[in-house]
């Protein structure tokens, strides 16, 4: 009994400076953000988290639209992924290597990320270039020696959506590289033939599939549902839920289709209009990049198998049931809660204000 008023202005002190620091917390995350959970408050803000994966992200950024959301996806997903650089590199439906370079760049200033360092890779093929990689430089030259010397630094994860022409211009030009890094690669119909990404250089790839690199290979398959051509959104869904999404650019940015825009939701309206068949609002198109960046910040989105590494003959999967070598296969994604977690993404970058 004695102690009951010492207790009782401890109890007061105690509601009151829960009280204060909850007003304080609410105060913080409703000034900056939509309403989302405190979790993802916390998720959000967590830049320094020692769990986050440092990657570089080598991207045919002017091939179609895929690979602007997905790098987008990624910068925004900074309590996940820790972007160390990009490089590019041409594919023959982006045009030549300055377009990537340039739409890689407005999407790195759409996101206020322009001090990640944005590199030039491979204009022309593997089998184009490999002869010419011991000269002071070569086509690629920027883009290999960056991937080099930052995975020498520390563990950095390669997510590769385009042609893997700089991957394996690395490992061509240092065999130890393969010792020292991951690859997440989205390409292939595995096991049907054809696919953007593999036609681009399938020598390139045959040579990462030979080499002794972690190699994850994040399906494509056209028309399927199990690849991550079934991880669609509709010309409606960008419509509706992006104009104005993510945060204001410092300076405007004029688009690959002309126009200017302040932020990535503005521009994605646009890659969507002038992509083909904009007057369909039905329209769906497959962010087959943005899978692949996903799967790494939540394995639960798609299933994944090791198989006995095969190899591209004459354009056809021949398998190699007795090879040792084995690699990581994507398939089977989870479409609902890898567009929720876009969209999600796509908000939680907004600010509250606009
Ligand atoms: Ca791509």
């Amino acid at each position: 009994m004695l102690n009951r008023p010492y207790n009782t202005s401890f109890f007061t002190f105690i509601v009151c400076f829960l009280f204060i620091l909850c007003i304080g917390c609410g105060e913080k995350k409703n000034s900056n953000y939509d309403a989302i959970s405190e979790s993802q408050v916390t998720l959000t803000t967590d830049k320094n988290s020692p769990k986050r994966i440092k990657v570089i992200f080598d991207t045919d950024a002017n091939n179609e639209l895929d690979d602007q959301h997905a790098l987008a996806y990624l910068l925004f997903n900074e309590h996940a992924f820790e972007t160390i650089g990009v490089t590019v590199n041409a594919t023959i439906n982006g045009g030549e290597l300055k377009n990537h370079y340039d739409e890689a760049q407005r999407i790195l200033k759409l996101c206020n990320k322009e001090d990640i360092p944005l590199i030039n890779g491979a204009d022309k093929s593997y089998s184009e270039i490999e002869n010419t990689i011991d000269k002071s430089d070569y086509d690629g030259r920027e883009a290999v020696d960056f991937i080099l010397n930052e995975t020498k630094k520390d563990s950095v994860t390669i997510i590769a959506v385009g042609k893997l022409t700089n991957i394996a211009l690395a490992l061509k030009k240092d065999s130890t590289f393969a010792n020292r890094t991951k690859i997440v690669w989205l390409g292939s119909n595995y096991p049907h033939p054809g696919e953007y990404n593999q036609e681009n250089d399938t020598v390139a790839m045959n040579y990462v599939l030979n080499s002794s690199i972690p190699f994850e290979m994040v399906t494509v398959r056209y028309g399927e549902p199990s690849g991550t051509d079934a991880v669609g959104v509709s010309v409606h869904e960008i419509n509706s839920r992006m104009p104005g999404k993510g945060p204001i650019a410092k300076e405007a940015v004029i688009g690959r289709h002309d126009g200017v825009f302040n932020t990535f939701g503005d521009y994605s309206v646009s890659l969507f209009k002038n992509i083909e068949a904009h007057d369909n609002e039905s329209y769906t198109r497959a962010l087959f990049d943005m899978v692949a960046v996903a799967v790494l910040k939540n394995q639960s989105w798609g299933k994944t198998r090791t198989i006995a590494t095969p190899i591209l003959i004459d354009g056809k999967w021949v398998e190699r049931p007795n090879n040792s070598r084995k690699i990581v296969l994507w398939e089977d994604f989870n479409k609902e809660a890898l567009l929720a977690d876009f969209f999600e993404t796509m908000q939680k970058a907004t600010p509250k204000t606009k």
